[in-house]
């Protein structure tokens, strides 16, 4: 039999790099990169072959299954949608529409599905909606939509064009770039010095990243905010912001001024973990470069001051004149302009809380942590039934190890997912969609945060089975079943007929010809889906313009740069230094730091059942200076007990001075061992759950995103 190369993106990580699928008969035989792709110009990582893996993976689910006593078995899907139909509309009758909770997990947003996910979200019309978006950019956000207008608006590193490029608590060796999309980020970062720029990667750990830069600058875990800071102070005492700049475009100069006046390095230093001649030098030369960005991801998402350290990265971009401007932060000219309508959009902060009061909700969403006990309390807004997309919050996120029974304990509960998890495993009925080598689509979530703006297309590699759904499709039957419909045995049809026509393609496809390339607006280009379609690498729509102006939410239409809780938030974290207090001071007899790390064959939590992703050295390990690991009298690869506050797990020891003294770093979406899980490769190479340790109550105190990299811990051998 022939072999044939089709043409796609991989759609594991933001990265979605260009992959050529070569086939033969019904088996993927090679997965390479697709020199033609506009974007990643054919870099892969190890993973795009588990494309292939996760497509002929004997343990991913092809059927809808039910739980029948501690078993799954087959259902139909008719069946399926009828029986969640039924219970979900009986628990929303009996208790309210809040009565029903919804999780979104990560990858959902590596479909043009995603847009029927919320759908289903609007149709349920409930408090309790969840995302991963809490453990993860909630902070930068925040950030944005105080100082632009609109949440949407994260400024993208443009790193194909800077002069110096400072690297804040992110990773893109191996990440490949997240809110600033760059595949084959290595050999981007290298181009920076390759022509003649500079690369700073501050980070707890000498990372991948670090070592192509040309210095790292290891900071204390969560003294970003005091380093950044003290280099405002700097630039504000030696003169060296672009005044006529900040003038025309933002509001609140006066304010930052005010803030950072006596706030020197040297005051910094102790909590910030890094010397005073170092901030100082790293502001000057901010400066001083012809174009500059600090680019700041979920290492500082993840702390108490997520959202202050994201406005602070933002800040000194700004002020140094790298707003807006090439080789500094930029907005992206998307196919589907979500920037330009983002500031429609409107955004909300603390609309509700969860029944505690704890955690309020942003951009109708409650953080994360608040999920176990929203299900486990008898609170007005206790969840009894949940729907999880995409999604495995038991492994991905901080429950105090509750979330489990908390899943048991629901009337009702329906996954959308392709395994059996950590997570779905306690679902009464569990729907796949089809493999993502059997989808097509249009790439249009990713090119909002890409370094160049592009569109590109999704080849099918194989048909779908007759019987086999999308995502989007089984999004659309269950907004269906919620939908309260008269006569429903005969509307619904009526209904699935509408929806089968608004299919995400379809609704992409207007929105491109609405967008700003599109044959609905005067231009050059016409850029239209057949166009995209007939590429085989997707279509360059070049580099990223200046556009704030035009796109900007605030009333005024400047840049916002002294929010004034924000600032006050600082000057207490400033009081509170002089004071010699800190966000980074030990506490309870807790000794270490920990914070997370990623692997470039894992992915989250689901890449783990594939072989070719886990062979090796067991992975999920703590990372250990030799000098902590020699006063604990700990050797390498030994199993030791991390412990918090909150729980403990074991995990083998792995000795470097990669990392900083004090700190510790295990990566997270292991702990495959729960009973009943249906990825065997998985559950034979476990791990340890990381957010068992964690506290779900620890957050971002302004956008309550999960602060998984401020727990204080302690590492001993285990018994
Ligand atoms: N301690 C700690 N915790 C973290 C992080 C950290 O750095 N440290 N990082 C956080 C971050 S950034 C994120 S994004 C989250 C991720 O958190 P989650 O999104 O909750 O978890 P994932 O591990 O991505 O699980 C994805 C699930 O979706 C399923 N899946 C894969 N593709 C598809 C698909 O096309 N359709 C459907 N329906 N299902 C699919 C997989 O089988 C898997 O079960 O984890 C967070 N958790
Ligand atoms: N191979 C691989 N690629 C992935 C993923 C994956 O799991 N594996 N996940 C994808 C997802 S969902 C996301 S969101 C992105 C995330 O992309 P990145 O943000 O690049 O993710 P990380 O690799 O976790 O990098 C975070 C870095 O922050 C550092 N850090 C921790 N605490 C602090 C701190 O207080 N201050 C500073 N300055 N640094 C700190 C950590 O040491 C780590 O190097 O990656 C995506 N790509
Ligand atoms: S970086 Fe790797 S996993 Fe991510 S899209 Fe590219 S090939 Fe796939
Ligand atoms: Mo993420």
């Amino acid at each position: 039999m022939g072999a044939t190369t089709i043409a796609r993106q991989c759609t594991l990580c933001e990265a979605h790099c260009g992959i050529l699928v070569t086939v033969e008969g019904d088996q993927v035989s090679r997965i390479e990169g697709n020199p033609d792709d506009v974007l990643s110009k054919g870099y892969i990582c190890p993973k795009a072959t588990a494309m292939g893996g996760l497509h002929h993976d004997p343990d991913r689910l092809r059927t809808p299954v039910r739980k029948v006593g501690d078993r799954f078995e087959p259902i139909g899907w008719d069946e399926a949608f009828a029986e969640i139909g039924a219970r979900l509309r009986g628990v929303r009758k009996a208790h309210g529409a809040n009565a029903v909770g919804m999780y979104l997990g990560n990858p959902a947003a590596h479909s043009s599905s995603v847009l029927y996910g919320g759908m289903l979200r609007a149709a349920l019309m409930t408090k309790n909606f969840y995302t991963a978006s809490s453990i993860d950019q909630f902070p930068q956000e925040f950030a944005a939509w105080r100082m632009f207008g609109s949440n949407v608006l994260m400024p993208v590193a443009d790193i194909d064009r800077t002069d110096r490029l400072v690297v804040v608590g992110a990773n893109p060796a191996v990440s490949n770039g997240s809110i600033t999309t760059m595949p084959g980020a290595k050999q981007r970062i290298k181009d920076v010095r390759a022509r003649g720029g500079s690369v700073v990667v501050v980070d707890p750990r000498r990372t991948e990243t670090a070592r192509l830069a040309d210095e790292h600058v290891a900071v204390a875990p969560g003294g970003d905010p005091y380093l950044l800071l003290a280099m405002l102070h700097v630039l504000v005492t030696e003169k060296l912001c672009d005044e006529r700049r900040i003038a025309d475009t933002c509001s609140g100069w006066g304010e930052i001024r005010a803030l950072v006046s006596d706030f020197t390095p040297e005051l910094a230093a102790r909590h910030a973990g890094v010397d005073a001649e170092t901030i100082r030098r790293l502001a000057r030369e901010h400066a001083a470069a012809p174009s500059a960005v600090v680019y700041g991801r979920i290492g500082v998402c993840q702390t108490v001051t997520g959202t202050l350290t994201h406005w602070l990265i933002n800040t000194v971009n700004t002020v140094t004149g790298n707003l807006d401007s090439p080789g500094g932060q930029m907005f992206t000219t998307a196919p589907v302009d979500v920037a330009r309508i983002g500031k429609y959009l409107p955004i909300t902060h603390g609309d509700w809380t969860d029944d505690s009061g704890t955690f309020k909700s942003f951009r109708a969403e409650l953080p994360v942590g608040a999920l176990a006990d929203q299900i486990l309390g008898d609170g007005p807004t206790k969840i009894r039934a949940m729907v999880t997309y995409a999604g495995n919050p038991v492994l991905s996120t901080p429950q105090r190890g509750r979330l489990a029974a908390a899943l048991d304990s629901l009337d009702f509960y329906v996954a959308v997912d392709m395994y059996i998890t950590e997570t779905t495993r306690h679902a009464d009925i569990i729907l796949p969609p089809i493999s993502p080598l059997e989808r097509e689509d249009l790439d249009v979530v990713m090119p909002v945060f890409s370094v160049r703006n592009n569109l590109r297309y999704n080849r099918r590699v194989f048909q779908p089975p007759a019987d086999g759904l999308e995502d989007w499709e089984i999004m659309a039957r269950l907004v269906t079943e919620i939908l309260p419909l008269p006569a429903r045995r005969f509307t619904t049809r009526a209904v699935h007929a509408v929806f089968d026509r608004l299919s995400p393609m379809r609704l992409s496809a207007l929105g491109i010809a609405a967008g700003p390339y599109g044959v609905l607006r005067k231009g050059p280009s016409g850029l239209t889906v057949a166009k995209a379609r007939r590429s085989v690498g997707g279509i360059d729509l070049g580099p990223l313009r200046p556009r704030l102006r035009r796109i900007i939410g605030t009333e005024d239409r400047k840049v916002r740069l002294a929010p004034r809780d924000f600032v006050a938030a600082a000057r207490t974290l400033i009081e509170d230094a002089r004071r010699g207090a800190s966000a980074t001071e030990p506490a309870d007899g807790f000794d270490l730091r920990l914070i997370g790390r990623r692997h470039l064959r894992s992915n989250n939590s689901w890449l783990h059942n594939l072989p070719p992703m886990v062979k090796g050295r067991a992975r999920c390990t703590a990372l250990m200076h030799p000098r902590d690991a020699a006063e604990r009298g700990l050797a390498d690869g030994a199993p030791v007990t991390v412990a918090s506050k909150n729980g403990s797990i074991v995990v083998p020891l792995e000795v470097s001075d990669d990392i900083r003294r004090g700190t510790v770093a295990v990566p997270h979406g292991w702990g495959h061992d729960e009973p009943g899980v249906g990825w065997m490769v998985a559950a034979a190479q476990p791990g340890a759950n990381v957010n068992l340790l964690h506290d779900p109550a620890v957050v971002d105190a302004f956008s309550g995103n999960a602060a998984v990299n401020s727990t204080w811990v302690t590492v001993s051998a285990a018994p």
